[in-house]
């Protein structure tokens, strides 16, 4: 959509539809020119709102006729709206032809062509980009829809439900007619024609029916899909054992498309994913990607209940199947995962994310709520915070009424709302009615403020033992910052699962039923909380296991937090003592101006860590990466990107060159030997050898030695699978090595016709540590590439992501370099798909954070491309919020 201004929708301003369409009968004839759409529609009153003419959404599409009980009738264009003035009373078959240029999609909304297959997007509003409708997840039809199509070009044609018939026509055509029984909004809604081939698998589960599982992808991709149905095969397992939901199609389809803008579709019966998310063979896919895999594919059979089944009354509440979903994959994960080990390290891994994608959103020019209040592009609104903090709301519920009271929440909700559109409301009520009488019931007014008010809350703990009545008083306070537009905060209710240690670790009892671990409700500004019978001054583990998606500022010292990383028996907060012990390092030499130089004490305690002979090798490699860099920016008021980069270069240097004989006996004692499987304890091992080779090359680097380099650039010639190749890759170029250079170059020759791996290729020099400008260099340079293409998503993110988002020290640079880069490619992105560019621009969110220069040339850089007049409403809404 190209318009100067977009309204602001508003949630407060959400009324029923005028009229309700119950069934649809769609037919395609496929054409990547010119495809005919032809709908025929049967549409009643809403008999419940007033009166009112019949608008349809439409965007991109030429009209050929519109019949109303197949009659013409007249009716008017009002910028993406068709309005029919006077619509019958009663109930009435409505008629519309038009046609559509899937090949000119650039902006994979809609119908769209991709290496010469049909594919659809239609969340969030794609569907009127096909054909006129009442685009609203709100109204949901039951769909039969024909496709006809060149047989020899399209001899795969799909869409959702069940295929009920399919055949040959005249002039090598042939078509297929499917139906899906289960009434759906048009976003839900999907076809697939081309050349595709299907990994097939038919199982029983519990209940004991049949189906046919099938994954699609173009042929010589099929070896690389046994993954991704295992996958699936668990997800269908974990659903219904877990939450008692049960697959109810006969046929579920998934398909894999190079071109898509997001990761994956959850359309019923027939997701679409991009490829990134499907394809993974050994030589290939790295452990990152195996596991990513797994989860995007259970994310999206998830969906089918949480989305499908039961989906959003209107986008405000897109969070009610997000937040909800992302949730169910999570806890999927862990329970794959298998040992309380593997099960913590996914939760650090999510916390992680949250951290490094969701705290910045929520401080930056875009914060919002989960359930957002206005949006002027819906697609801007699928973020880390509907998404990921999203998932942390339910983890709340979770965890205030129990594992069972939220599994007893989640039956009530389906029984309530089982094919409805429905709201964030009705969702908090099912929980909170299924427990009454739960910390969640009695106070869910306030719980549901996470709804509605943005910014990361800090609570801020301090600790007083009186030992002559030996009791420890807890006093936790809380307060949420000033966001966009939100000025004064009201207090969060607050999970705090919690306990003390004695001075050596012990865990202490915390009442008189002897529990060694509870769950504090922090539910206003400020409270305290007595313990008695302690004897003397405990260490307080607060928020274990990340209990509620806030800062903590419990002040502990050095040695409080020492005593919590050997012996904290929550994983999660072990692991989280080590980042802060690194982090007040880091934060200290900052805010000090000084050099870092990490503390003997520090640097024993990460020998500690690296040697222990019980902990996994996974956490071992959590526990030993430093603090990202955009996490310690979120720490500071004042954000000097080159600053943090050099403290975080000193700060590995040093670590890299005082453990230099412990990092080699790791590498050496996290050999695998035998054939590559993706499951926790390998993928530790990979992770924690990869780590300590990159340690062992950065040393060598600085010490002149050439052994570690050779073994790296050994390691990566030899290596039988991807993690290892790309973790020996990553060693050489991270630290810049003489011997990048060469590997480079066979790395690419190597899988020139992989675009999947070639991604990578682009993603790990775009994202190497700065060094005198070299890594922006490059990353221009390879804009030049011949394998660069800015129509491709994956390889727009690949390059432009990797530099502008998660190389802050590359992108921010004193001579604005790296902003004229950003806003030449934000423009020429946006001119072929709106949706990815609006992603790229997000990389100026936190300009005003910046310290000088960067400030002042990072706001005109965004101030520059707000002055286009011709900027789509994605990227428009992104940098005027920036400037607002
Ligand atoms: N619902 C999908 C995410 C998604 C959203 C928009 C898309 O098109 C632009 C595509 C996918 C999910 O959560 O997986
Ligand atoms: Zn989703």
């Amino acid at each position: 959509m190209r318009e100067g201004t977009a309204p602001l929708i508003q949630r407060l301003d959400y009324q029923q539809p005028p009229f309700w369409i119950r069934k649809v009968d769609l037919s395609f004839d496929l054409d990547p020119a010119k495809t005919l759409v032809t709908s025929k529609m049967q549409v009643e009153r809403n008999r419940a709102v007033p009166h009112g003419p019949l608008r349809l959404h439409g965007e991109e599409l030429n009209l050929l006729r519109a019949l109303i009980n197949g009659a013409g009738v007249s009716f008017r264009q009002e910028g993406h709206e068709l309005v029919i003035d006077n619509p019958p009373d009663d109930d009435f078959a409505l008629e519309i032809r038009n046609t559509i240029a899937p090949e000119k999609n650039t902006a994979l909304s809609g119908l769209y062509t991709s290496g010469g297959s049909f594919f659809t997007q239609c969340e969030a509003e794609g569907f009127r980009r096909i054909t006129y409708f009442l685009d609203r997840p709100d109204v949901m039809a039951v769909y039969t829809v024909t496709l006809r199509a060149d047989a020899a070009k399209y001899p795969v044609l799909l869409s959702n439900g069940n295929l009920t018939s399919s055949g040959t026509l005249e002039n090598g055509r042939h078509f297929a007619v499917w139906n899906d029984p289960f009434p759906k909004p048009s976003y839900l809604f999907a076809v697939v024609a081309g050349d595709l081939v299907a990994r097939e698998q038919r199982v029983r589960t519990r209940a004991g029916k049949d189906h046919l599982l099938q994954v699609y992808v173009r042929r010589g991709d099929l070896e690389k899909t046994e993954h991704a149905m295992n996958s699936l095969i668990a997800s269908i397992v974990w659903d219904e054992a877990r939450f008692g939901l049960p697959l109810d199609l006969e046929r579920f389809m998934v398909v894999g498309v190079s071109d898509f803008n997001m990761g994956a579709m959850e359309n019923k019966g027939l997701n679409i994913f991009n490829t990134s998310a499907l394809l993974a063979s050994p030589a290939t896919a790295t452990d990152a990607d195996f596991a990513r895999i797994e989860s995007i594919v259970a994310h999206e059979y998830f969906h089918n209940w949480t989305g499908n089944r039961v989906t959003c009354r209107d986008w405000f509440q897109l969070s009610l199947k997000e937040g909800l979903t992302v949730f169910r994959d999570q806890e999927f994960s862990m329970d794959m995962a298998g040992t309380s080990s593997a099960r913590a390290v996914c939760r650090i891994q999510d916390v992680r994310q949250l951290r490094a994608l969701q705290f910045p959103e929520d401080s930056g020019a875009m914060a919002h709520p989960v359930r957002p209040d206005s949006y002027s592009e819906i697609n801007n609104f699928y973020t880390a915070t509907v998404y990921e903090k999203g998932s942390e709301v339910v983890r709340m519920y979770q965890t205030l009424v129990g594992r069972k009271g939220f599994e007893a929440g989640m039956k009530l909700y389906f029984e309530r709302h089982d094919g409805q559109a429905v709201t964030c409301d009705d969702f908090a009520a099912a929980i909170a009615d299924a427990n009454p009488g739960s910390a969640l019931a009695t106070r869910l007014d306030a719980f549901k403020r996470w709804y509605a008010q943005a910014g990361t809350p800090r609570v801020k703990a301090h600790g007083e033992h009186d030992a002559a009545a030996r009791t420890y008083t807890l006093r936790l306070a809380q307060h949420t910052p000033a966001t966009p537009g939100q000025s004064d905060k009201l207090p969060q209710v607050i999970p705090v699962v919690m306990g003390l240690l004695d001075r050596h670790g012990a865990a202490l009892a915390l009442n008189a039923n002897g529990d060694t671990e509870t769950v504090l409700v922090l539910d206003q500004a400020e409270q305290t909380f007595v313990f008695e019978d302690i004897d003397s001054e405990p260490v307080p583990s607060l928020l274990r296991g990340f209990s509620a998606p806030v800062v903590l500022d419990d002040g502990l010292s050095d040695a409080a937090l020492l005593v919590l990383m050997r012996h904290d028996n929550d994983p999660f907060n072990r692991w989280e003592a080590g980042q802060r012990l690194a982090l007040n390092r880091i934060l200290h030499a900052l805010r000090a101006g000084q050099p870092l130089q990490l503390s003997p004490v520090f640097i024993d305690a990460m020998r500690g860590l690296l040697n222990h002979p019980e902990l996994d090798a996974a956490f071992k490699e959590l526990a030993l990466t430093l603090p990202g860099e955009a996490y310690i920016a979120e720490q500071l008021d004042v954000v000097d990107p080159q600053a943090i980069h050099a403290a975080v270069m000193a700060a590995q240097q040093q670590l890299a060159g005082a453990l230099r004989d412990d990092w080699a006996a790791a590498f050496e004692a996290n050999q695998i030997a035998g054939g590559y499987t993706p499951d926790p304890v390998s993928s530790g091992k990979r992770a924690l050898a990869n780590l300590a080779l990159s340690m062992l090359v950065l040393d060598a680097q600085a010490t002149g030695d050439t052994v570690w380099p050779g073994k790296a650039y050994q390691r990566f010639k030899d290596a039988s699978n991807m993690t290892d190749r790309l973790g020996a890759l990553a060693a050489l170029v991270n630290a810049g090595a003489e011997l990048a250079a060469p590997a480079l170059e066979r790395f690419h020759a190597l899988f020139k016709d992989d675009a999947l791996v070639i991604d990578k290729w682009f993603a790990l020099q775009a994202r190497a540590p700065e060094s005198e400008g070299r890594v922006f260099a490059r990353a221009k340079a390879l804009t030049k590439h011949a394998d660069f293409t800015l129509k491709n998503p994956n390889r727009a993110r690949s390059l432009l992501a990797s530099l502008c988002m998660f190389n802050p020290a590359a992108f921010h640079r004193a001579d604005a370099g790296g902003y004229v880069f950003w806003a030449e490619q934000v423009l020429a992105v946006d001119a072929i798909n709106p949706q990815l560019a609006s992603r790229i621009a997000r990389a100026m969110d936190r300009w005003a954070v910046l310290a000088e220069p960067y400030r002042s040339a990072a706001r005109e850089a965004v101030a520059r491309v707000a002055a286009k007049p011709d900027l789509s409403t994605d990227v428009r809404e992104i940098v005027e919020r920036a400037l607002a």
